[in-house]
């Protein structure tokens, strides 16, 4: 942990990616561990924008139930250790997959949301988006003041990544010194491929996870443990 902490302290850039492990402590349910989002609500099947043609209220539904959850949730000690670490740190990053915004909420300035925020609503109709905090939501579906469907200001499965900030986040992934990736299954794409782009620029890589994934033998560094416990003790 020692070098660790010195690699960090003295890394003339640190780019870090975040996934739903690091919203854990928080209470917000991770899709792919046990108790997971994908096991309950099929998950794969309502984040695209199939299931939310042929059915809009059904997709609500469970977004709803995701924002009336998050709103509930607070940042945790891993959110407020990155805000801290983005503090110390000359150039940072920090690339989340996450669309809860507890990274906001903890602090953290320079956020790229590769994956949306659940936060911000678009009109399919006039592409108007906004943020809506309202929990729950008045009627499902949502709709604009033009009449169209609003959606949720996510990603789906099949959607390409918000054009300017995925950029923005393979530049920053490849010119880290030290990349951290945190909470991730690291099975979604393209945001897993961060992990690959940094090792292409010469980043030394850590993994913090509870348990290993299919990156944790490409990276330099795998910590094996809770987020909420390992990112304090790296910033002391
Ligand atoms: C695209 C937003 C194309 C919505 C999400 C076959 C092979 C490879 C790729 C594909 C394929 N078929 C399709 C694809 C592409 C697809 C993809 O990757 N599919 C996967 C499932 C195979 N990707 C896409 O479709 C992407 N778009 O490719 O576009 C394109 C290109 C050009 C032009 C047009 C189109 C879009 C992907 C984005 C999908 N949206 N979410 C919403 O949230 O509702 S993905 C969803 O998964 C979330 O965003 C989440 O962030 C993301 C990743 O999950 P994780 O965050 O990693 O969470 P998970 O539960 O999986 O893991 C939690 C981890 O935390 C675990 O490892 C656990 O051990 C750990 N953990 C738990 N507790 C703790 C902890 N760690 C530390 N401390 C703890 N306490
Ligand atoms: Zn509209």
């Amino acid at each position: 942990m020692d070098a660790i902490r010195q690699l960090l302290r003295e890394a003339r850039s640190i780019a870090v990616l975040t996934g739903a492990g690091v919203s854990a402590e928080s209470g917000v349910p991770t899709f792919r561990g046990a108790d997971g989002l994908w096991k309950q609500y099929r998950a794969l099947d309502l984040a695209t924008p199939e299931a939310f043609e042929r059915d809009p209220k059904l997709v609500w539904e469970w977004y709803d139930w995701r924002r009336s959850l998050i709103s509930k949730a607070r940042p945790n000690s891993a959110h407020l250790a990155l805000a801290e670490l983005e503090r110390q740190s000359r150039h940072f990053t920090l690339i989340t997959q996450n669309v809860d915004d507890l990274h906001d909420d903890a602090g953290s300035r320079n956020i790229l949301k590769v994956h949306g925020s659940i936060w911000i609503v678009r009109c399919t109709e006039c592409g108007r988006e906004r943020t809506d905090r309202r929990v729950p939501l008045p009627e499902l579906p949502p709709k604009c003041d033009c009449g169209g469907l609003l959606r949720p200001g996510v990603v789906w499965f099949g959607e390409s990544l918000p054009a300017g900030i995925w950029e923005k986040a393979e530049e920053a992934a490849h010119d880290a010194a030290v990349f951290l990736v945190i909470g991730t299954s690291a099975v979604v794409y393209p945001s897993a491929g961060l992990v690959q782009t940094s090792r292409r620029g010469g980043a030394k890589v850590i993994e913090i996870n509870v348990e290993t994934t299919p990156v944790s033998g490409t990276v330099d560094e795998c910590l094996l443990g809770s987020a909420a416990e390992l990112l304090p003790r790296l910033m002391a």
